[in-house]
């Protein structure tokens, strides 16, 4: 008896040891955190998790007030944003999901310990994402986003009046639904009519709708855990073969400071497969390196490459193939409410480095 009560009391020690170390997070005193009060449950489609491995406990990220991204995929650099108040912090089915309110950059979402959204400069890579490949194409209807729970994307699409439907496949509902309650400033996206949500694998969706898409984008967090998938080749021919002729893709493309390589092998991966693959970045103070990459390719067709196009507006002779020009320009009223895309933006954002450029596409280009 006396060893049940002596083994009961050092159970409780331990984890009141635990308690205190990890659930406290090492945060200043001033530090509140605030659970979710209402449920996150969202309905799926069909969503077969099984093959994903319970996510990892990130709270070693945070010391003294900090929060360190520290990521194997920029090995002995970290880039560190000051905490004011964690406002949730949970492991969702598939990753670990952290929100909160930093000194310097509002609020912030983090997703298995890297950085997805923060208030104040997430609007360059949602503009160019979305913007790129829709400002490319002469007439967008049918857009499908893969990833981008946040909703910061499609807040970007519902800005052409020409989309008709706009459907986005997110795995995870607990990043949705932590948006819509955290991250107002992104989650307004999925307040557009035209907005469908699935919480599927966007895969398995993409199968079930061929030649459907004038423009997919897969706004996905980094090649790791279940988003590795999305860097590879079958993707690329499962979105190839969702688009319509014509249609065009735009997918996260790392940074060419750290990714080079791996940007390259995709880049030659996939080149056999759309009729043009090209590169743009834009910068972005809280990613890894200060900027990232889109891939951006076509597929054959009337709409894109192979055909003459009219740009900004005036009608050309000559063909053009890709889209390192808009073939559109925004409305005096949507371009006074953007701020990072232009239509000069766009060209620039299609000029690599040397570096960079030799890396990815050779010295012939
Ligand atoms: N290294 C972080 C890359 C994250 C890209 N996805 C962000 C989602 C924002 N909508």
């Amino acid at each position: 008896m006396a060893a049940i009560v002596y083994c009961l009391f050092f159970l409780l020690l331990i984890n009141h040891y635990h308690f205190t170390t990890t659930s406290a997070l090492r945060l200043p005193s001033t530090t509140t955190i605030i659970t979710p009060s209402s449920s996150l449950k969202m309905s799926t489609d069909n969503n077969n998790t099984s093959d994903f491995p319970p996510p990892a406990d990130y709270s070693h990220l945070i010391i003294d007030g900090w929060f360190h991204e520290r990521g194997t995929l920029w090995p002995g650099q970290s880039f560190a944003l000051q905490i004011k108040e964690v406002l949730y912090h949970k492991p969702s089915q598939f990753q670990d999901v952290l929100v909160f309110e930093s000194v310097s950059y509002g609020r912030v979402l983090v997703l298995d310990g890297v950085i997805q959204v923060t208030e104040r400069d997430e609007l360059s890579y949602q503009e160019m994402m979305a913007h790129l490949p829709l400002y490319a194409h002469p007439n967008p209807q049918r857009v499908l986003v893969i990833g981008g729970g946040d909703g910061g994307v499609l807040r970007e699409i519902a800005r052409h009046t020409s989309v008709t439907e706009i459907v986005i496949c997110e795995l995870d509902p607990d990043v949705i639904a932590v948006s819509k309650k955290y991250l107002p400033f992104v989650a307004k996206g999925f307040d557009d009519p035209r907005v469908k949500v699935h919480v599927m694998d966007g895969a398995q969706f993409m199968k079930e709708h061929q030649s459907s898409f004038d423009v997919i984008i897969t706004d996905s967090s980094d090649p790791v855990g279940p988003a590795s998938v999305l860097f590879e080749t079958p993707f690329y021919k499962a979105m190839h073969d969702s688009l319509r002729d014509g249609g065009i893709i735009c997918t996260q493309g790392e940074c060419v400071w750290l990714h080079v390589d791996l940007i390259q092998r995709l880049i030659k991966a996939i080149t056999p497969l759309f009729s043009s693959v090209e590169y743009a970045y834009c910068t972005i103070p809280s990613y890894p390196s200060g900027q990232i990459g889109f891939v951006i390719a076509t597929k054959k067709g009337a709409a894109v490459g192979g055909k003459k196009r009219s740009i900004d507006g005036e009608d050309k002779e000559e063909e053009v193939v890709g889209c390192k020009s808009p073939v559109r320009v925004p409305t005096e009223a949507v371009q006074k409410e953007l701020r990072y895309y232009t239509p000069e933006m766009h060209r620039a954002a299609f000029v690599l480095p040397a570096f960079a450029k030799r890396a990815i596409f050779g010295d012939d280009e």
